[in-house]
């Protein structure tokens, strides 16, 4: 209940006129405890000069503290003449075309001044898509991009570099599940398709677009990797067989391609459950080593997050129907681990453009007052290490080294 009164408040929001703000207005609201202010004190909740900058250049954001729900104060000390050249904020999301990622794209488009490119496989359905949770023309472009073959992601970069927006976040959203596959399939140059895509396409994306987000001259430069907690054995979901492990890499060495070498990372029998949550622990890993090795330099956050158990998606559709059926009531009722879809695309775009979430390395999760929180990842999805191994053997297969 708490979860849902902290963000679903569609009658208390409402979109800034032109020219007047950036930012999500939330009227003085009142549900279940929680208070959403208006003329919130802000100041007295975000770091301030950090604040201000932030009000000041026009980011729109949403603001969550610990045990309370506010949302970004509206920018009002902005001059005019700073409103008509300030520039959109512009977020990739990959994978926007469902799911968390449409929801994302939804929950930034109501922020005012931003910008998604939903990167996505399917052009049609990303455009209805769109068009179907009402995302204004002016605050939206797809572009497409499948992740399952290397050379469509450089076709993207290519595409996107060639559109001159700039690049201010990245969200690698998009993936897929394969649970009862009985037999791999591969991407196009031959790499177990969940790993491939989930992994490997997203790894090169990012490692591409990393200097175009350095380029960036907005306050917010943020790379974002979705992780999950099925992926970290640290936690009760991890622990549900088939566990995620990478082992010694032996597999992602050969290449995954199920010929010469195993498709598994960890050079085992293939399993469609297994290979998402070794990729997913890959997705946690990558983060990890990009912030090691670039965050220093470049200042730019790098950030993973479990957004919650969205029991509802596409991400099941390869599922027994059985499943589909049950898991939804099992995650709300048992578990009480489910969130929705709008709930979860406000998370992540928290996590895109919320200036109390700028801290780098860090795997979000949320309690269930929808408070974020610094969460711990498993021994695996947090060993140094074995980051450093996978950022190498990845770079070899995607063709970057
Ligand atoms: C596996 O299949 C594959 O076998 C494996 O290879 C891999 O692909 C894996 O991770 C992917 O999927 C999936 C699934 C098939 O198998 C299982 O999940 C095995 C466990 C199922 C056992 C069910 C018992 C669960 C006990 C839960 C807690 C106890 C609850 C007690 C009930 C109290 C009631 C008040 O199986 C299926 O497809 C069907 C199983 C669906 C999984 C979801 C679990 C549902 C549990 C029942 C929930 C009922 C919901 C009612 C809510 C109303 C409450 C008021
Ligand atoms: P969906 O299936 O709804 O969304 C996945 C998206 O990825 C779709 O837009 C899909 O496109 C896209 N996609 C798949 N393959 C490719 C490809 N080759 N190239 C480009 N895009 C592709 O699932 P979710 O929204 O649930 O998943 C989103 C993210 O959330 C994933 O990273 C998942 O691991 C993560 N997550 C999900 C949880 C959940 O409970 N659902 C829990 C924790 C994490 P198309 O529409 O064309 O199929
Ligand atoms: Mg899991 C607190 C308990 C919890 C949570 C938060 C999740 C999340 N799951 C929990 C518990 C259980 N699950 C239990 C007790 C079972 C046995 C009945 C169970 C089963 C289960 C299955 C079969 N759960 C699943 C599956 C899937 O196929 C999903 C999966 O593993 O996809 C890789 C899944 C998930 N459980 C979750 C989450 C978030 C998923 C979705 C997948 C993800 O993106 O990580």
């Amino acid at each position: 209940m708490a979860l849902q009164a902290a963000f679903s408040l569609p009658s208390a929001i409402s979109t800034p006129k032109e020219g007047k703000c950036t930012a999500v207005h939330i009227k003085e609201t009142s549900l279940a405890g929680i208070s959403v202010r208006d003329h919130l004190q802000d100041d007295l909740l975000l770091p301030t000069t950090f604040a201000k900058d932030f009000r000041k250049r026009g980011v729109p954001f949403f603001v969550v503290r610990a045990q309370t729900a506010t949302t970004a104060p509206i920018i009002k000390d902005s001059q005019p003449e700073q409103k008509k050249t300030e520039r959109q904020f512009n977020v990739v999301v990959t994978g926007a075309s469902s799911g968390l990622g449409l929801a994302t794209a939804k929950a930034l488009a109501e922020l005012g001044n931003c910008h998604v490119i939903m990167a996505c496989r399917n052009f049609l359905k990303a455009e209805k898509a769109a068009k179907s949770v009402g995302i204004p023309k002016e605050n939206y472009t797809v572009m497409h991009l499948d992740l399952a073959s290397l050379e469509s992601v450089r076709q993207f970069v290519d595409n996107f570099r060639r559109s001159g927006r700039p690049l201010d976040v990245l969200v690698c959203n998009a993936a897929v599940y394969q649970p009862t596959a009985k037999e791999p399939s591969f991407t196009a140059e031959g790499f177990e398709l969940s790993v491939g895509t989930n992994h490997l396409g997203h790894f090169l994306l990012a490692r591409l677009l990393l200097d175009d987000l350095k380029q960036s001259d907005y306050p917010v430069k943020r790379l974002i990797i979705v992780g999950s907690i099925t992926g970290n054995t640290n936690t009760l979901a991890g622990n549900i067989p088939p566990k995620a492990n990478l082992g010694d890499l032996r597999g992602l060495v050969g290449g995954l391609n199920g010929v010469s070498s195993s498709p598994m990372i960890d050079g085992g029998e293939f399993d469609g459950a297994k290979a998402y949550k070794d990729s997913k622990v890959c997705n946690m890993l990558t983060m990890q080593e990009f912030h090691r090795l670039y965050h220093e330099e470049t200042g730019i956050t790098f950030a993973s997050l479990y957004p919650g158990c969205i029991a509802t998606t596409g991400l099941f559709r390869e599922h027994v129907p059985l499943f589909r059926l049950l898991f939804p009531p099992f995650q709300k009722y048992i578990t009480k681990g489910y969130v929705s879809e709008e709930e979860a695309g406000k998370r992540l775009a928290q996590v895109v453009s919320d200036p109390s979430l700028e801290k780098s390395g860090v795997y979000w999760s949320w309690n269930k007052n929808s408070s974020s929180f610094e969460n711990q990842l498993s021994k695996e999805a947090s060993d140094a290490e074995k980051a450093r191994k996978l950022w190498e053997i990845s770079e070899k297969l995607v063709g970057l080294a």
